[in-house]
């Protein structure tokens, strides 16, 4: 990389990416060990992936009081959240008011993405270079750019030729689109797709919901916290940290040690139905062989299946949403508000595209087609105003790879992880010096609570590079053995629960063409890999290459 001089800066640490994760890590590094480190940020904004996902009915489904920082006392009984689950703009709010409490916004460059960075063998720093044609110079890289920030846009056929209003959920205009008197088309239904339809039922004089795979979903029952609920929950804020740091989740809940397989029928489904009444993401505590055995899962399945069915008027729409080819949680769990009530509204369709799937999307909107019991082909066209893709990510390795990160001899990340994503401890890929993925894959990342994980691994990467700085040494790399032993460790902590047995699963991948299907989280749980890698730190990093 040519740098000329006049654009570069010098720096201990450059963290990419102002969201959850980096504007802690800045914290950490800038004001407890007093480095100079930057923070580089493609939005105009900090938020993170919040900053872009600005849809219509876009709400976290952690609970608010555990979708937050616990490293400042001050900032848990300053802050007031306004409902159970915190929407977008509130959480944009939350983490305005973070960078603005401990002065972060200084060492924040925004609307600079990084287009590359290269380990200089020679010196042993990175040079990253961002879009604007500013170089840094920093010996220690830190990405923190989310697992779900690279919008994946199908290749639909016709596409570019709709003539209408084009939106991916994840890249939502923040003066957001009027849809009032238009006709819909949304594409996709997971988390983001069951938590927009009902949302746009309500504005759009039409909504036509094309559904590729049915989903399970289980009420959120958000509600405005009263002012009691809120002291509560300051009150008990240590006590909920332990917890979310005690269990596999980060949440702030137990997980029921009761195994369904155990359970007379009857007892079962009064849990169920008590989970189910109470909302949230917590029904997948339920019971704690829900994922790890088939005909457990089955049962919460079967419950769910029989709720949808009950909530939907029309029976075809009901057995169409209710037909689900996956167990339960196996792929990520959606929390609605009144999603599958939608369908009982005149102004909203469901078009089931396992039995007429799309053709292609014309000027106008979108063409499906269908054999009948003749064999006879037939086209319907859905007239639409606009479309909307709920289609998700390019999740965990995405973000990563569309830069051009590139480490000794010059290898790219891409090369490194062709085969799929390899690296130790899911924070350190061999060849690649001082460079450190927050919830990168290998993690606990997208299974868990993410502030809860984010805040794990900030806190070890902290300690780490003290521990470098504090011992003279000025590089930590992961040699292969160690990837090897990691790599190994992820994929048995997955092959022990039924996460990957559901083969189209953006865990894994298969939602991207192309993509190598690997099951990129650590599916061992965030308490397990919590005391993994503070055995590590407590060993002096002995399984990584120091000098
Ligand atoms: P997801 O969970 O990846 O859901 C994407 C949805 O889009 C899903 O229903 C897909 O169907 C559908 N999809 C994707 N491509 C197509 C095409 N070409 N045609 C029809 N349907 C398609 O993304 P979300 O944004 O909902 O959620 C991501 C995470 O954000 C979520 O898990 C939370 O952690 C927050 P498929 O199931 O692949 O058949």
């Amino acid at each position: 990389m040519n740098t000329p001089q006049s654009n570069l800066e010098i720096l201990d640490a450059v963290v990419i990416g102002a969201g959850f994760a980096g504007l802690y890590q800045l914290y950490c590094l800038r004001d407890q060990q007093e480095l100079k480190v930057k923070v580089l940020e493609a939005g105009s904004g900090v938020g993170g992936t919040w900053h872009w996902n600005r849809y219509p009915g876009a709400r976290c489904d952690s609970e608010s009081h555990v979708y937050c920082y616990t490293f400042s006392k001050e900032l848990t009984e300053h802050w007031n959240w306004s409902e159970r689950y915190p929407g977008a703009t509130e959480i944009v709010d939350y983490l305005n008011h973070v960078a603005d409490r401990f002065s972060l916004r200084s060492s924040i460059e925004f609307n600079s993405r990084v287009v590359a960075a290269q380990f200089e063998e020679g010196n042993g720093y990175w040079n990253i270079e961002v879009d604007t044609g500013q170089h840094y110079r920093a010996r220690f890289l830190i990405t923190a750019v989310g697992c779900l920030s690279s919008a994946n846009m199908p290749n639909i056929d016709g596409l570019d030729d709709f003539k209408g209003e084009c939106y991916h959920t994840g890249q939502w205009p923040h003066e957001g689109v009027q849809l009032e008197g238009k006709r819909v088309g949304q594409i996709g239904t997971g988390s983001t797709g069951i938590q927009v339809a009902p949302v746009i039922a309500q504005t759009a004089e039409h909504l036509t919901v094309f559904q590729r795979t049915a989903n399970y979903s289980v009420p959120a029952r958000n509600h405005a916290l009263s002012t009691q609920e809120r002291n509560n929950h300051k009150k008990n804020a240590a006590t909920t940290r332990d917890i979310s740091r005690s269990n596999g989740n980060g949440h702030g809940w137990h997980i029921n040690k009761q195994r369904a397989l155990d359970t007379l029928e009857e007892q079962r489904t009064a849990i169920y139905e008590k989970a189910w009444q109470t909302g949230g993401l917590k029904f997948r505590a339920s019971f704690s062989d829900l994922l790890s055995s088939n005909e457990a899962n089955s049962t919460a399945a079967e419950f769910l299946k029989v709720k949808i069915q009950q909530l939907v008027n029309n029976p075809a729409t009901a057995a169409s949403l209710s037909q689900i080819d996956h167990p339960y949680a196996a792929k990520r769990p959606p929390i609605d508000t009144h999603y599958f009530e939608t369908y009982n509204r005149d102004n909203v369709e469901l078009v089931d595209l396992r039995k007429t799937p799309i053709s292609m999307i014309t000027k106008d909107g979108v063409v499906c087609h269908s054999i009948d019991s003749q064999g006879l082909e037939h086209e319907t066209h859905h007239d639409l105003d606009v479309l909307v893709f709920a289609t998700g990510y390019d999740a965990i390795t995405g973000t990563l790879l569309r830069m051009d990160i590139r480490g000794r001899n010059n290898v790219k990340l891409s090369e490194a992880w062709s085969a799929g994503p390899r690296n130790h401890l899911g924070v350190q890929v061999a060849g690649f010096p001082n460079l450190f993925t927050i919830t990168g894959p290998g993690s606990p990342c997208v299974l868990t609570n993410m502030p809860a994980a984010i805040e794990q691994h900030v806190e070890w990467i902290s300690d780490c590079i003290a521990y470098l700085n504090d011992n003279n040494h000025t590089t930590i790399e992961s040699p292969e053995s160690s990837v090897e032993y990691w790599v190994t460790e992820v994929n048995k902590a997955a092959e022990e629960t039924l996460l990957p047995k559901v083969k189209h699963s953006w865990y894994l991948g298969a939602n991207i063409p192309g993509k190598p299907q690997v099951f990129m989280p650590y599916a061992g749980g965030l308490d397990t890999y919590r005391s993994i890698c503070d055995k590590e730190a407590n060993a002096g990093y002995k399984s990584f290459t120091i000098s």
